[in-house]
């Protein structure tokens, strides 16, 4: 059996820079230090941090007074930063810069006096959080179906902003629509959609053109692995979303000869190495890393953790 490894894969530089933030405020304050909602959406890489003493919870309520807390990569509400405060909480926050640049974009445009739409999937925690970071009501828009509904007079000036995890191809639709329907409108294009979701679904479109089955290693719960296994879906391939090697199912591989590897922002390398080592016990393996972009992307820590 051929394995081809998708490249870019994997760890992006906001994943890097929260795990760290929970390692770096363990090494600096000693455990126990609180996590907001899982640092990252992967289990293996939470539970290896639980390992070394963080807590995670998912709401302020169950942090101990004074005790460390660290937000996690997706950010949080103005709300959360406001108990937070309340409570004199110590916080380091490990929002992905991107993510809060998009929360800043969608200040501007409220500052504006535009009416706000923000393209992205209920129930996120990066959507609840951006749409509690704006002061002022948020349209959330999923479908270009939703643009169809929407009641908002088709001259109200308006923008969108994006999450950063979408489908590049399904937001550009979205965004179209958006534009047909309402005359005076601004926004990012798909540029709020990170750097590393796109590189991660570019690569995706390219491992598909040489394999028969495609495996995404990734959490159910994170966003962004979802769309690297729908793309795969949606270019005709067999592709599935496992979280380990634990979880591959021979009967995938009957008609196989080539199999595609790719891992979603949140999933370490070790698990794709994982996966590999389950390919291995069915039969042997020929693996090869695809060319591709190569990020060297790095985001700088909060002040108060940065090395000395
Ligand atoms: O899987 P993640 O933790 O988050 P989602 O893709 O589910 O939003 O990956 C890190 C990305 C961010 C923000
Ligand atoms: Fe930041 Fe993009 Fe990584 Fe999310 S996927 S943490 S927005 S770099």
């Amino acid at each position: 059996m051929e394995v081809f490894l998708a490249q870019p894969r994997g760890f992006c530089a906001g994943v890097v820079r929260a795990i760290e933030i929970v390692e770096r405020a363990l090494d600096k304050f000693g455990p126990p230090v609180y996590v907001r909602h899982e640092i990252v959406h992967n289990k293996y890489v939470v539970e290896s941090l639980k390992g070394k003493g963080a807590i995670f919870v998912e709401d302020l309520s169950e942090v101990p007074p004074r005790a460390v807390t660290v937000f996690s990569a997706h950010g949080v509400a103005r709300s959360v930063e406001e108990e937070a405060a309340a409570r004199d909480l110590p916080v380091l926050n490990a929002t992905c810069p991107l993510v809060s640049k998009v929360h800043n974009q969608g200040k501007r445009y409220i500052a504006k006096g535009r009416a706000l739409i923000l393209i992205g999937h209920a129930g996120y925690p990066e959507v609840e959080g951006t749409m509690g970071q704006v002061p002022g009501p948020v349209l959330l828009v999923q479908s270009v179906d939703d643009v169809a509904e929407l009641t908002l007079p088709t001259d109200t000036p308006v923008a969108y902003i994006t999450q950063t995890t979408l489908s590049v191809d399904d937001t550009k639709d979205i965004i179209a629509a958006l534009q047909a329907k309402f005359k005076d409108i601004q926004g990012p294009d798909i540029r709020d959609i990170c750097y590393a979701t796109q590189n991660r679904q570019s690569a995706v479109r390219d491992l598909s053109k040489l394999v028969d089955v495609i495996l995404v290693v990734g959490a159910a719960n994170s966003s962004n692995s979802n769309r690297l296994r729908e793309i795969g879906t949606e270019v005709g391939v067999a592709s599935y979303l496992i979280a380990d090697g634990s979880e591959l199912n021979p009967d995938w591989l009957k008609d196989a000869t080539a199999v595609g590897i790719t891992a979603g922002a949140s999933a370490p390398e070790v698990l794709v190495d994982d996966v590999i080592e389950a390919l291995r016990r069915i039969g042997p393996v020929a693996v090869s890393i695809l060319p591709g972009r190569e990020e060297n992307i790095e985001f700088r820590l909060p002040a108060e953790l940065s090395a000395a």
